[in-house]
């Protein structure tokens, strides 16, 4: 037997219990690699190292699956007017060279190296697997796509076999459209996603507001659903320009249907007021960070206290 032991610390009360607990296992998915019993303390500096080769970067990331160095992370959704809670899948990579990696670094990389199919594959998979194995609190989950693998002929297929293998029903899952690039065959998207939509998957619009996830999309993508980037929300002030696009922006949505979760809502004040505004859905640090799928039933548990404290 061996034993592998993560240890995160804080200094006078800075962290949640929730974020020491989700250091701890970080740093002991970092022992689990190391060979016989192995205790390694959670590290935020590693993370940074990693940034600088990127052909490094590709190589080991396709290493990566079969070494099970990926894991999904789960961050909580709050449904502002019931208090229900879903969740966003968010890969975590822990690379046994590089330490935890951010996922902004490989994404980019794995999307330029044509590698994130392959990766959007294995989520996929994954959070099926989920979702079947797991209690009640992992029902309805959020994927993240690149607009690249939406375009691709065999998402539709994949995504209905890893739904029938583990016997979901596609309704539990929302695919949320990200984009780092230009949409380039708008016509394509829009019978992927209207095919998508038929089977009974969700669709939502990630990053709304920024770069290239403008009102166009919203004017001609068929989705259910549009997330306000965190952008905006994080400097939400009341009278604020941001609060004033947030509201017209609720307006426009309501308008034509589409429901509006916001994203990066760190504090009480920006909770109330998006709450005020008739904000559908409420996702950021103030309802819990990103965590493995063992401490869902305790990240709902938080999360709903977190929404009852805002009536
Ligand atoms: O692009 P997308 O919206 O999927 O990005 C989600 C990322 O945002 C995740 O990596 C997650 O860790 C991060 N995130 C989620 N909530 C918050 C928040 O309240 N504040 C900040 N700064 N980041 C957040
Ligand atoms: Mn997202």
């Amino acid at each position: 037997m061996e034993t592998a032991v993560g240890v995160s610390f804080q200094e006078m009360g800075t962290k949640s219990e929730l974020s020491l607990l989700n250091e701890a296992y970080h740093a002991m998915l970092q022992a689990k690699q190391e060979k016989g019993n192995s205790v390694k303390v959670f590290d935020m500096n590693r993370q940074t190292e990693v940034m600088r080769s990127k052909p490094h970067l590709i190589h080991e990331l396709k290493k990566a699956i079969v070494n099970k160095e990926f894991v999904v992370y789960f961050q909580p959704i709050v449904n502002a007017t019931t208090g229900g809670v879903h969740y966003e899948a968010l890969l975590r990579w822990f690379s046994s060279k590089l330490g935890p990696v951010p996922p902004d670094a490989f994404i980019m990389a794995a999307e330029e190296s044509d590698f994130i199919q392959e990766i959007d594959a294995w989520v996929v998979e994954k959070v099926c697997e989920h979702i079947a194995n797991s209690h009640e609190e992992l029902r309805h989950v959020s994927i993240n796509l690149l607009i690249k693998t939406f375009q691709s002929t065999e998402l539709e297929t994949k995504l209905l076999a890893a739904c029938s293998k583990h016997g979901i029903d596609p309704s539990f899952i929302e695919l949320e459209l990200t984009e780092h690039t230009l949409l380039e065959d708008e016509q394509l998207l829009i019978e992927k996603l209207g095919c998508l939509r038929k089977s009974g998957f969700k669709v939502a619009i990630d990053d709304f507001g920024m770069r290239h996830a403008s009102i166009n999309y919203l004017r001609v993508l068929p989705v259910d659903k549009i997330k306000i980037d965190k952008a905006f929300v994080q400097n939400l002030k009341r009278n604020s320009k941001e609060h004033h696009i947030i509201t017209s922006i609720l307006t426009l949505a309501k308008k034509i249907g589409v429901r509006v979760t916001a994203e990066g809502v760190e504090t009480v004040e920006q909770a109330k007021m998006l709450v005020e505004a008739s904000c559908d859905e409420l996702q950021g640090y103030l309802f819990g960070k990103p965590t493995p799928n063992e401490i869902v039933q305790k990240a709902s548990k938080q999360a709903r206290e977190q929404w009852s404290s805002l009536l």
